[in-house]
């Protein structure tokens, strides 16, 4: 097991999802999307108690290294999958492929040396680090992405430079049958987007990606009252390409794919102390459950 009231270092999280596949493993299943630049193993659980040719939900969490609630919530969200009987429909219907730190080194590097620490831990020229959420190549480097190495938002020498985007890429391309949707957890401030990030146009079925969100806001909402906004990257926040989510619908094709900030705290934002991360998972986690049901009626 795994507690809900601090922040886990990144061997603790292999501990705990390597026993959780030990011990359920029947419906757990432990992969190894690849190595990370420093040479971590970057971790993918397999969830599901029903056909595998189920819809399968893919989430990512922790490709920026500072915002430590998105892998938190995102092996909130495996325990309760996997541990709680009461969500047995959500793995019968539906397949789970869920990454809870895309980037270990920034990770890690967080909690080792600087706290604020965003981008990868590849070795630069003049500065380390690139910003994995710039990286991905559908109009990358179009717009809200630097071409500076020392630039927090560095997008990179090329797209898909890092280790870690292009495992992502991999993989999900290796289940794209039957991935029908795609969360990316950030923090922070309360955001539910869907593409594009690159642009200010918005894509053709933007009235059914606002609607479910309308739905997932108001689950959230519901539980303690946080609210969110909703809209497009450049609407709701600032114009970015190279964010996964919109390589996942532009590129991959899964249409339904979002990119959620969670909420912040502490004093920078990002450090939103560990007595609020149970609150915090609980509220989200009656989002998702949206996101599950729209993707179990599809089906
Ligand atoms: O800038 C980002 O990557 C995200 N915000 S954060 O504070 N967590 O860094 C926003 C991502 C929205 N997606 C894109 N614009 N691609
Ligand atoms: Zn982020």
């Amino acid at each position: 097991r795994i507690s809900f009231t601090e922040y886990h270092r990144y061997e603790a999280i292999q501990d705990y999802l390597a026993e959780l596949a030990s011990s359920y493993p029947d419906i757990v299943g432990l992969e190894e999307i690849g190595a990370s630049y420093q040479g971590s193993a970057i971790s993918m659980v397999r969830i599901g108690a029903g056909s595998s040719s189920n819809p399968t939900i893919f989430i990512e969490g922790g490709i920026h290294a500072r915002e430590w609630i998105s892998p938190a919530f995102v092996l909130y969200l495996i325990q309760e999958l996997v541990e709680n009987e009461n969500n047995r429909n959500m793995i019968e219907n539906v397949n789970w492929l869920i990454v809870p730190v895309l980037n270990p080194d920034g990770y890690e590097y967080t909690h080792t040396n600087e706290r604020l620490w965003r981008k990868t831990r590849s070795i630069g020229s003049i500065c380390d680090g690139v910003d994995a959420n710039r990286n991905f190549g559908y109009y990358w480097m179009e717009a809200g992405a630097s071409s500076l190495e020392c630039a927090e938002t560095y997008a990179g020498p090329t797209a898909f430079s890092e280790p870690e985007t292009s495992h992502l890429r991999d993989i999900i391309n290796e289940n794209l049958d039957e991935i029908k949707l795609f969360i990316s957890f950030h923090s922070y401030g309360n955001y539910i987007m869907y593409p594009w990030g690159y642009t200010s146009q918005l894509p053709y079925d933007v009235e059914e990606l606002n609607s479910l969100a309308v739905d997932v806001e108001a689950a959230i909402a519901s539980v303690a009252g946080t609210r969110y906004t909703i809209g497009s990257p450049p609407q709701v926040l600032y114009a970015a390409a190279g964010g996964s989510f919109d390589w996942v619908k532009g590129e991959a094709g899964v249409d339904m794919s979002y990119t959620l900030e969670l909420p912040g705290g502490g004093s920078y934002g990002f450090d939103l102390p560990a007595s609020r991360i149970l609150d915090v998972c609980v509220e989200t986690f009656e989002g998702v459950k949206v996101f599950y049901n729209y993707v179990e009626q599809q089906s």
